[in-house]
């Protein structure tokens, strides 16, 4: 599987456990599968009680993701040694909450490490992208986190770094309009992020939907093809330096290495 590794670069003032790198770019690196949407982004997902790892890559960024995925990345030329990464820093997902980074593409300059309480430890990086826009999950994450302001105490979370985010249009569906994800959470009554079933039947839906009938709704492709421009858009984040390629190695083979 190959997924785009989004480079969402940490802004001073660091946290404690990362401050000693403060004169270096730390990234938290988010994996996805759709380059195309990073026009909407509106904020970092972590999970807080998620145990995360700083290794230093080969040009010398700090990156933050699961020691799972810091290994995969040790194989996959990301640093000095093959298959050897140093640990830097143990964190876990709490620490990183609050934070602000700015990533590639969207329009938001500046956005905010929240928690989202359903990220995968053994699926990418375990630090997530927010595109409410597009994406189920994190409309109806992001939509906790509106609605809930003891939800936003008990986290440590300013409504600065929150409400003022709304979801972005991006890509046009048809029947579903450019704010696809709101729509079909509401077609299908979603309530929360953790409505599993509903929330794993919408992305299917807008995947499919979004690859083979999306038009761009905005940036400098405006009006063309999902298809026709994914590959497009990712290349520009990696000739930019604001993205690299992950390639997630089958589970099989991830339980036999270890
Ligand atoms: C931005 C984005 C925009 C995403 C979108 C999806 C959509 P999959 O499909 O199951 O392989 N993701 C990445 N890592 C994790 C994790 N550890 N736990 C939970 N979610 C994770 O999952 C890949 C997608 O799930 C990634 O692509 C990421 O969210 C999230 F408009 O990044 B995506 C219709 C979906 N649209």
């Amino acid at each position: 599987q190959e997924y785009t590794l989004v480079k969402m670069k940490l802004l001073a003032p660091y946290p404690k456990k990362l401050a000693r790198f403060e004169n270096k770019t730390v990234c938290l690196v988010a994996a996805t599968l759709r380059p195309e949407t990073m026009y909407g982004q509106t904020n970092c997902w972590v999970r807080p009680d998620m145990k995360y790892i700083a290794f230093e890559t080969k040009t010398n960024e700090v990156f933050v993701c699961t020691r799972r995925a810091a290994r995969n990345m040790a194989f996959q030329e990301f640093t000095k040694v093959q298959g050897k990464f140093d640990v830097l820093a143990e964190l876990t997902g709490q620490d990183l909450l609050g934070c602000a980074v700015a990533s590639a593409l969207t329009v938001y300059p500046k956005i905010y490490v929240l928690p989202m309480l359903t990220i995968k430890e053994d699926k990418g990086t375990g630090i997530v992208t927010c595109v409410p826009s597009d994406s189920p999950d994190d409309y109806a994450a992001l939509t906790d986190l509106k609605k809930k302001p003891a939800l936003r105490e008990k986290y440590g979370i300013s409504d600065d770094m929150v409400l003022p985010f709304d979801p972005v249009p991006v890509v046009d569906i048809p029947g579903y309009g450019n704010l696809a994800a709101e729509v079909i959470c509401e077609q299908l009554k979603i309530q929360s992020q953790n409505d599993k079933e509903k929330l794993l039947e919408a992305k299917e839906i807008l995947y499919t939907k979004g690859f083979y009938e999306g038009i761009m709704a905005t940036g400098e492709h405006k009006g063309q093809k999902i298809q026709d421009v994914k590959k497009t858009i990712q290349k520009s984040m990696i000739d930019n330096n604001r993205a690299v390629i992950y390639y997630e190695p089958e589970k099989k083979v991830m339980s036999r290495s270890g």
